[in-house]
């Protein structure tokens, strides 16, 4: 693999990134955000885009962390610079209107359980290992963790992993809800094909539709999210996936959307 510290491959709709510092076990840098962000100015435009799926590079480490030897000289204002630079980012990989999972193969701490709390869901190798170490260097977490890790397990969890700083295992971290699946390392690298798979037979804007519900009602109260849901299931009716999936089912074919 090539030296960029994040690698883009698109086939069928389903982008793969992988982030590719290895000797760092893939810790998050400035430049590896810059790389993601110009990657995610390519992402946003693409129409045909079904889903985006985030790994590490190498069988160790999804990441291990925000760059600790990047990050220990910075000043109060270079901190809060780079934690705009990510946060932003991270954002914006969480925003795509696709499904955005991760795949967590190894090691997956501090800002690289942040990142992955940013992804809609995450499937996890039965090696990985999870948790907010940054208590144990003096800082608390700064890419999200603080709001996004209680928003997904609860905040007495969450109080527990990022006061404590222990590490748990893939299937403690199921068990928590943090991810959805646990596999082996093999069944992992082949997840992409999994999921071409079954979104392959799904309405492309019914799929964006649903995970724009989700996300803009999270931030809602529920009746609005409730008339928010409303107004896109009405909307799909608009379009053409609606009725070919229909009458798909009518004349018991299957849809080509
Ligand atoms: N940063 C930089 N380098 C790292 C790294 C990291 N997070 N994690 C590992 N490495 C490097 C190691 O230094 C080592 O480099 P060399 O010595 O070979 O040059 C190489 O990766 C291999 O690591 P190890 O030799 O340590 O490998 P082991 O198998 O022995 O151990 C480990 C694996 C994952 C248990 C260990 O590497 C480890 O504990 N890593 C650090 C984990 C960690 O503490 N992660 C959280 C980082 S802090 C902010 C506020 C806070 C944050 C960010 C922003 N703002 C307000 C701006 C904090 C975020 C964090 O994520």
């Amino acid at each position: 693999m090539q030296d960029a510290p994040v690698h883009l491959v698109i086939e069928s709709g389903i982008a793969r990134l992988t982030l590719n510092r290895p000797k760092a076990l893939n810790a998050l840098n400035s430049a590896l955000f810059t790389e993601l962000a110009s990657i995610l100015d390519d992402l946003e435009g693409q129409a045909d885009l079904r889903a985006v799926l985030i790994t590490g590079e190498g069988e160790k480490a999804f990441v291990a962390g925000a760059d600790i030897a990047e990050m220990r000289d910075k000043t109060p204002d270079e901190a809060h610079a780079f934690a705009r630079q990510a946060l932003t980012t991270i954002k914006r990989l969480e925003r795509l209107p696709v499904p955005v999972v991760a795949l967590v193969n190894g090691f997956c701490l501090g800002g690289g359980c942040e990142l992955a709390l940013a992804c809609d869901w995450a499937v996890a190798s039965d090696n990985a290992v999870f948790g907010q170490p940054e208590v144990l260097l003096g800082v608390i977490p700064g890419f999200g963790g603080t709001q996004r890790l209680p928003r997904r397990i609860g905040p007495a969890m969450a109080l527990d992993l990022i006061t404590t700083g222990r590490k748990i295992d893939a299937h403690e971290a199921l068990r928590i809800g943090l991810v959805n699946q646990v596999m082996s390392q093999t069944e992992l690298e082949q997840y992409a094909e999994t999921l071409a798979k079954q979104l392959k037979v799904n309405g492309t804007k019914a799929v964006r539709s649903a995970k724009q519900a989700v996300h803009d009602g999270m931030d809602q109260d529920l009746d609005s999210a409730l008339a928010l849901e409303t107004s896109l299931f009405a909307l799909g009716f608009a379009g053409s996936e609606q009725k070919e999936g229909m009458s798909a089912f009518l004349e018991k074919r299957t849809p080509n959307f």
